[in-house]
């Protein structure tokens, strides 16, 4: 008896100490419930989208205003003067292979100024190259060992503590150049940072200058990738027709997010974004919209919130910011392990999205199953695949996304 008591109390005391998203998540496909998705090709007045006009012209400008409405924002006009300033170079970067660049890139508006420190490596000898444009977590300093590199302002982690996310040897061997900043630069992944971030320079200080509607740290970081793109469209050097914005988990979702409002990137990657990235929200399982509100609300804008106690309401789905991209190339990438990120309700969504892509004449995801792990499903201009192992960016799905650039990227 008292054994089964200590038992009891040990067990109790195990489940209070897991973390929340564990002992609430569902990875049961049983109960993941039914759902019914809007359709991405059905406009708001009922109208059937058959004609990539109609798409473009009514359809596909309704789906972003219900994303800004309701989940990710939009910032503020804003008058933001930019300044560019390269700091540091050299031609004879990675063994020779490479040239680096660091550029400072100074934003002023309302009196107040920001900047955010771009790492550039270009491959030396090719005359236009395609760019990768991928915001890292920890400072630009911790994704290699290039001791030349400067360390970003808000960094608090050790050089090279994150090199095995960055194959920037693979990336520059395959012809390609790449470009990261520290997404700290922009907003600080925290609550209550917001005067440090470069909402001051769109006249926000506070949280009471929010709308239900103004965009949070997923609309900066987009804004901030787009911004590195206007930098990169100066250089002769880079091709503007092969632009691609990368990036993982919550910046896998800002890569869609940047992607989809911002056409000029020719290609979207989104690597293990799960909840509110690729993964359908209407989907029980892993992280859900309740759970990641909670977690992290400085991500989304406040009217996302009210859907916490219905879901379905949502007047969209995370398949139709997929499909905001049709015609680009988008990959959308996995990981077996974790399952936090929903890898099926990920693939789900973008054999629903591929629906779009067929108006532009894309072979679709349509009939295809849940590829098996490691598996390269590529069909029209939607790839997709879950690598075995965790969360995470590996040598693998970097040598995945070149492969899919060089077919698609032309
Ligand atoms: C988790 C979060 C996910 C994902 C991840 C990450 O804590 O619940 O939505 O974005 O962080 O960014 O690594």
């Amino acid at each position: 008896m008292k054994k089964n008591y200590a038992t009891l109390v040990m067990a109790g005391l195990f489940l209070m100490n897991l973390p929340a998203q564990a002992q609430e998540a569902n990875y049961d496909e049983s109960n993941v419930g039914t759902y019914t998705l809007p359709d991405a090709l059905t406009s708001l007045n009922g109208q059937q989208v058959i004609k990539k006009k109609t798409w473009e012209k009514i359809r596909r400008p309704e789906i972003l205003k219900l994303f800004q409405d309701n989940e990710y924002g939009i910032l503020p006009n804003a008058k933001i003067k930019t300044n560019y300033r390269i700091i540091e170079e050299s031609d004879n970067a990675l063994e020779g292979k490479a040239i680096r660049r660091q550029v400072e890139i100074t934003f002023s508006g309302n009196n107040q100024t920001r900047k955010m420190l771009v790492l550039l490596y270009m491959p030396k000898g090719v005359k236009k190259c395609p760019v990768f444009v991928a915001p890292n977590f920890q400072g630009n300093a911790t994704t290699t060992i290039d001791p030349a590199v400067i360390e970003s302002q808000f960094s608090t982690y050790e050089r090279a503590h994150q090199t095995s996310r960055w194959s920037y040897d693979r990336i520059i061997n395959s012809g390609y150049a790449v470009a990261t900043f520290h997404y700290y630069d922009i907003y600080f992944d925290a609550n209550g940072k917001l005067a440090e971030t470069i909402y001051p320079l769109f006249g926000i200080t506070s949280d009471d200058d929010l709308q239900d509607n103004t965009g949070k740290a997923i609309t900066a970081w987009a804004w901030g990738c787009s911004r590195v793109l206007d930098y990169l469209l100066t250089l002769k050097n880079i091709d503007k027709k092969r632009t691609i914005v990368m990036g993982h988990s919550r910046l896998g979702k800002t890569s869609l997010w940047c992607g989809a409002q911002d056409q000029r990137f020719a290609m979207v990657i989104s690597n293990n974004s799960g909840c509110s990235g690729a993964a359908l929200s209407r989907r029980n399982y892993g992280e859900t919209v309740p759970r990641i509100n909670k977690s992290f609300p400085w991500w989304f804008c406040n009217k996302y919130q009210s859907y916490n106690q219905n879901v379905p309401s949502l007047p969209m789905d995370q398949h139709e910011l997929l499909a905001l991209i049709a015609p680009r190339p988008v990959y959308v990438a996995s990981a077996q392990e974790d399952r936090w990120a929903d890898p099926r309700g990920e693939f789900l969504s973008l054999q629903e999205a591929s629906k779009v892509y067929a108006l532009y004449g894309y072979d679709t995801l349509q009939g295809y199953s849940f590829p098996a792990p490691n598996e390269h499903l590529w069909k029209g201009n939607c790839g997709y695949h879950m690598r075995t192992g965790v969360h995470d960016v590996t040598d693998f799905d970097w040598q995945s996304y070149i492969e899919f650039a060089d077919r698609h990227l032309k």
